[in-house]
């Protein structure tokens, strides 16, 4: 999907421009003042439109380019977390004010279809139609079929296919109630047309829902210390192996990058990371008991970001999660610590939700989820970033250090959502 904006003296002038430009095929995301009326100047209004690679019109300017590559996310737009019933009431009050509201045909027997069509096109297209309805009513017959009728007696049949793949991706029941509820209410007559629409005006609002922490790197004198925890065996020390290689070596600068490993259990198992520390010439400092963790950091003060590895936390060992935590609170130094809880997506939201609780006491301040390729269904990642909304920073989709890495993106994970995982698309 591309984002465009477009900017006019009113919403609508800034509208007509992207109509003009671009058809109806965008969809509205955000209209913003970025001008007040003041004496001798107009007032100025932005709006952001997205748009589905495929339906750009080749006659649309490309110079244009899409806002992600005009100017760099300020720190505030950094986590796009938006109120989903706004975003939906904002698609629909744009909608309403440019688009002519005539009546779609309920059904091809009234249609008022022009005399001037030609007989056989005219066939064609009531053969399509009638193809499409077959299709919609299959569907909705699979659905119909399932328990709580509350919502789902009010979905109508282009909304069907939908909500079949949401309630398949592992989504939580009632994020998805919710989302179709908001939906009904707020989708433009206009959108409801076909099941295509309907589907992208779905994935628009899925997308704002889900909270995305882009990256950034280190200012000028500062520096990134980035703490994963999370359940044994999910992908942490290899995960930090990816991120390090990332940092010193595969970005446009090469930051100077350390290790800390959390043994507090003295499990031993820092071989692993040794061997990777050791493949990359970076400094790597083992901590086993709180006071040497602030030696640790401050031993690695020359680093612009400090990678640390913790192990041995079963998510219902709450002694090791409290070892960590002593860790944190030993930490004299100046540095704030990002603390990432890394999950597997191959597990249920129940199961994301409960390890969630279980570390949250270390105050978790963004989520990674790993093993992407092991799984079919990507609802229950989004409802645990929307229950919680905690930001995601990155996604692991295989073992391959370190190119399995995926930075994370809202259009990635809502396209993982409801298409599936492809490589591919990394
Ligand atoms: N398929 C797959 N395997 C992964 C991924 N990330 C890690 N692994 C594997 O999961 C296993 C455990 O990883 P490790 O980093 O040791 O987990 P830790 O205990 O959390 O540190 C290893 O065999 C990794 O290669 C991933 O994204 N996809
Ligand atoms: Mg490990």
């Amino acid at each position: 999907m591309k984002i465009l904006t477009f900017t006019g003296r009113t919403p609508s002038e800034a509208l007509k421009k992207a109509k003009m430009e671009i058809g109806d095929e965008g969809m509205l995301i955000e209209t913003k003042e970025i001008q007040k009326k003041s004496l001798g100047k107009d007032a100025l209004y932005e709006i952001v439109i997205g748009i589905e690679d495929d339906m750009i019109p080749s006659t649309y300017k490309k110079s244009k380019k899409p806002l992600a590559e005009q100017k760099p996310l300020k720190k505030e737009s950094e986590e796009i977390l938006f109120d989903i019933s706004n975003a939906a009431k904002q698609i629909s009050q744009i909608s309403d004010v440019t688009l002519p509201q005539y009546d779609y045909p309920a059904s091809p027997k009234s249609s008022q279809v022009q005399t001037s069509v030609e007989p056989k096109e005219l066939k064609a297209l009531k053969q399509d139609i009638g193809k499409l309805a077959d299709k919609i009513s299959t569907i909705q017959n699979m659905i119909w079929d399932e328990k709580s009728p509350d919502i789902e007696s009010q979905i109508p049949p282009e909304f069907a296919e939908i909500y079949r793949l949401g309630a398949q991706s592992g989504m939580n029941k009632e994020h998805l109630n919710t989302l179709m509820q908001i939906t009904l209410e707020h989708m433009p007559l206009k959108m409801r047309e076909n099941s295509a629409t309907v589907k992208r005006y779905f994935q628009t609002i899925l997308r704002k829902m889900v909270p995305i922490r882009m990256e950034s790197t280190p200012s000028v004198g500062t520096k990134k210390v980035i703490m994963l925890v999370g359940p044994t065996g999910v992908g942490k020390t290899t995960s930090i192996a990816k991120l390090a290689a990332r940092y010193s070596y595969l970005m446009q600068k090469r930051y100077k990058v350390g290790l800390v490993v959390l043994d507090t259990y003295r499990i031993g198992a820092v071989e692993q990371l040794m061997q990777y520390a050791r493949m990359m010439k970076l400094g790597i400092e083992t901590v086993v008991d709180p006071p040497e963790f602030t030696s640790a950091l401050e031993s690695l003060r020359y680093c612009d970001y400090i990678l640390i590895d913790t192990m041995g936390s079963s998510p219902y060992d709450k002694g090791k999660i409290e070892k960590i935590y002593e860790c944190l609170q030993a930490n004299h130094t100046q540095y704030n610590i990002d603390v990432v809880l890394v999950m597997p997506s191959s597990i249920k939201y129940e199961d994301l939700k409960m390890t969630y609780e279980n570390f949250s006491s270390l105050g978790v301040d963004m989520l990674m989820f790993t093993k992407l390729d092991e799984t079919i269904g990507f609802g229950n990642i989004f409802s645990l970033a929307y229950e919680t909304k905690k930001p995601i920073s990155y996604f692991s989709v295989g073992q391959e250090v370190p190119d399995d890495l995926v930075c994370a993106s809202s259009d990635f994970l809502i396209e993982c959502l409801l298409n599936g995982f492809n490589r591919s698309k990394v």
